[in-house]
């Protein structure tokens, strides 16, 4: 069984029942002219973890471990876009609204899709979700129970958002949890670091946290 270095102790999984979930990887997220930067965001801090994740997906493809892909998104007529939601903040552009790369965070726009560089391999699961978490309104819960999913490992952005939201209700639904810190990151770095110590304090209250390297080493 795989053991990993990691905080605040060892983590021990097994490849057949552990999935590596990758948290919206999109060209909104990580590119200039996407919804990250109409909120006045500095892209560059997120899209320099791309070559890690790739290492990490790679690694966890080779070990036999399921990979599971999300994307923020919304239907085309916004039916799942609360207005709280849409009107939240002064970005220049808001969801729904057109941009450079096709609609802003909408189903099947080119700035909704995943970066080339991690694009999902055929047969890897892509789960669409309107929210911050990948539960809520989404089929990930029936996903990792039919596969027998019991541990999961979590890389993507950003780290305080989307990330954390997920690995906190995932640890609530009983799944031990682990971050890679090299393959996550936020456009506010001090809000990556404050995630990464509330997650693993407390003898891991929401799970642990590794390096990439450990990670890779452990793994193998
Ligand atoms: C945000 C995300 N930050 N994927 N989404 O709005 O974290």
């Amino acid at each position: 069984m795989p053991t990993i270095k990691a905080l605040p102790f060892d983590f021990r999984f097994e490849p057949a029942s552990t999935a590596l979930i990758v948290i919206d990887m999109q060209r909104d997220f990580i590119e200039p002219g996407g919804f990250g930067e109409t909120l006045g965001n500095d892209v560059s801090r997120v899209s320099v973890i791309v070559p890690d994740v790739k290492r990490l997906i790679e690694g966890c493809r080779r070990e036999g471990l399921t990979v599971i892909h999300t994307m923020e998104c919304h239907r085309p007529d916004l039916s799942d876009l609360p207005d709280a939601k849409r009107n939240r903040g002064n970005p220049t552009l808001r969801i729904g609204d057109a941009g450079p790369m096709g609609r802003i965070l909408i189903a099947g726009e080119a700035g909704t899709e995943i970066v080339t560089e991690l694009a999902p391999l055929p047969g890897e699961i892509v789960i669409e979700k309107p929210g911050k978490g990948a539960f809520y309104a989404t089929g990930l819960s029936q996903v990792l129970a039919e596969r027998g999913i019991t541990h999961l490992i979590f890389a993507g952005v950003t780290t305080e958002v989307c990330v954390q939201t997920t690995m906190r209700e995932a640890n609530d639904r009983g799944f031990n949890c682990l971050l890679v810190e090299e393959a996550t990151a936020s456009y506010f770095p001090e809000f990556k670091q404050a995630a990464l110590e509330m997650i693993r304090a407390q003898g891991g209250i929401v799970g642990w946290t590794a390096h990439l390297a450990d990670f890779l080493e452990g793994v193998n």
